[in-house]
């Protein structure tokens, strides 16, 4: 494999820089490209060495800095690493890069360092996907769900599930082996108890993808609702900020606005859309379906109605069958107390009061959302799937075992079939079946220099 270098910190100036080199050379490298004032880094592993990182071609110093050699298998991607640290300025950083190119580094492809790291056994698929999702976490819930699955929580799970069921199917293909010997009841029923079991756990984790999902993504609340109820003044409170153009016209909001919330470590992404009504303006009419399109995308539909008009039934009748869950958010409560608590939705899982213009109902609204967020979590809430691959892998084993228990009576044969093929989908989760194609899929979403 070819010696691969890289910026490892973001391109953009900063206190430091960091470039990594990872590889058979990187050795030589850090000989070739770093003086040491006192000593070299090559001569003292895992310790960091003053002096000066330096141009290939004309032998000058190109700054002062850090140098350190972490030999493998112990580093990283488990081959050597050369890193070398300086002031972080994009020309020095661009300086650097050209100057181990120009030695013969490869330029790393994004995720490379991660990938080398799989393929040299020091950690799995979940946890190389985990690296990146802990880079990219935005919130504090799905900060502590990557950092679990680094550490190899998801995938100890996985190996946990996995015992039992290679444990039956060497008891059954030992009994295929020795045809003369039927498999004794006994053991037929602890082989269906195992399998049993095995498949109550895997189905709880699909189950929290619903939440894992979520917590990645983060929750979709869409604003919908007959024009001038006050939508885009409900967004601009739960966003704390004037992102919408709020007016008595009806029919201000035309296209749509996407924007996040962070509350209580958890990311909220509101939308909020054209009011819903017929109308001959070209533009409106397209906000409109666009509004409407919308219903699909949200995980929850909040219903915003003026709590002065009854004009929005049948924009709420139409929902129906096609949002997954909707509030009604009676606003304007300022200019009609009476409608707290009287104006209510029978489908609707839950009716608030609020006044978008006195600033009341906002943490109502969040509490209620947390509410429906941990109603969704599992017990265990850093055990979770948070990845369509998974979770897809996960419903295969589990068919694959319901299989199995249907078939419990069938030739034996059967049995061992289904038990390997939920074998192999839990093995293609941590990695230790994959495709060249699967591993391209998933390290091209990294940045580069991880
Ligand atoms: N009294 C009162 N007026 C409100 C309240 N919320 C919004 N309004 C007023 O209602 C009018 C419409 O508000 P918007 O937020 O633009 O309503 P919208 O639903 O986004 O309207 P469209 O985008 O046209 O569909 C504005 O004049 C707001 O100031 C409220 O809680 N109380
Ligand atoms: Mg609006």
């Amino acid at each position: 494999m070819s010696t691969i270098g890289a910026l490892a910190t973001a391109p953009a100036p900063a206190g430091l820089a960091v470039v990594r080199v990872s590889g058979e050379r990187a050795r030589e490298v850090l000989n070739a490209l770093f003086k040491g004032l006192k000593t070299n880094p090559v001569d003292n592993p895992r310790k960091l060495v003053f002096g000066e990182v330096l141009d290939f071609q004309s032998g000058e110093p190109i700054d002062k800095g850090l140098g350190v050699f972490m030999p493998g298998p112990f580093s990283y991607t488990g081959e050597d690493i050369a890193e070398f640290q300086f002031h972080g300025s994009p020309l020095l950083v661009e300086k650097v890069l050209r100057s181990l190119f120009a030695y013969g580094v490869t330029p790393a492809e994004p995720g490379e360092f991660t990938k080398r790291a799989f393929l040299n056994g020091k950690l799995d698929l979940v946890q190389a996907e985990a690296v990146s999702d802990l880079i990219n976490a935005t919130s504090e819930e799905s900060l502590k769900i990557a950092s679990e699955a680094m550490r190899g929580k998801l995938s100890g799970f996985i190996e946990e599930v996995g015992t039992p069921l290679r444990e039956s199917l060497a008891e059954i293909e030992a009994s295929i082996d020795f045809p003369d010997e039927d498999i004794s009841p006994q053991t037929l029923t602890q082989v269906k108890n195992a399998i049993q079991n095995v498949k109550e756990k895997i189905d709880s984790l699909i189950y929290s993808y619903h939440f894992g999902h979520v917590v990645r993504e983060g929750f979709r609340v869409l604003l919908y609702g007959p024009v001038n109820a006050g939508k885009s003044s409900l967004l601009n409170l739960m966003l704390g900020k004037d992102r919408a153009i709020v007016s008595p016209e009806a029919g201000t909001t035309r296209d749509f606005i996407e924007e996040t919330v962070n509350y209580e470590g958890f990311n909220f992404i509101f939308s909020d859309v054209a009011g819903i009504r017929e109308t001959s303006d070209l533009v409106e009419t397209e906000g409109v379906e666009r509004a409407q399109d919308r219903v699909e995308w949200a995980d929850l539909v909040w219903m915003v109605v003026d709590a002065t008009t009854d004009n929005w039934r049948e924009i709420l009748e139409a929902l129906h069958g096609r949002a997954k869950e909707v509030w009604l958010i009676v606003n304007k409560v300022d200019l009609n107390p009476g409608a707290i608590g009287s104006v209510m939705c029978n489908k609707c899982t839950r009716n608030y009061y609020v006044s978008a213009i006195k600033k009341t109902g906002r943490e109502a609204l969040f509490e209620g959302l947390i509410e429906i967020l941990k109603g969704k979590s599992p017990g265990d809430s850093s055990l979770v799937v948070t990845h369509e691959r998974h979770r897809k892998a996960l419903v295969t084993a589990s068919s694959a075992l319901q299989s199995a228990l249907e078939g419990i009576e069938l030739p034996l044969e059967f049995l061992a079939v289904e038990l390997r093929r939920a074998l192999t989908s839990l093995d293609e989760i941590i990695g230790k079946t994959y495709t060249e194609d699967l591993l391209s899929v998933i390290f091209s979403k990294f940045c580069i220099g991880k």
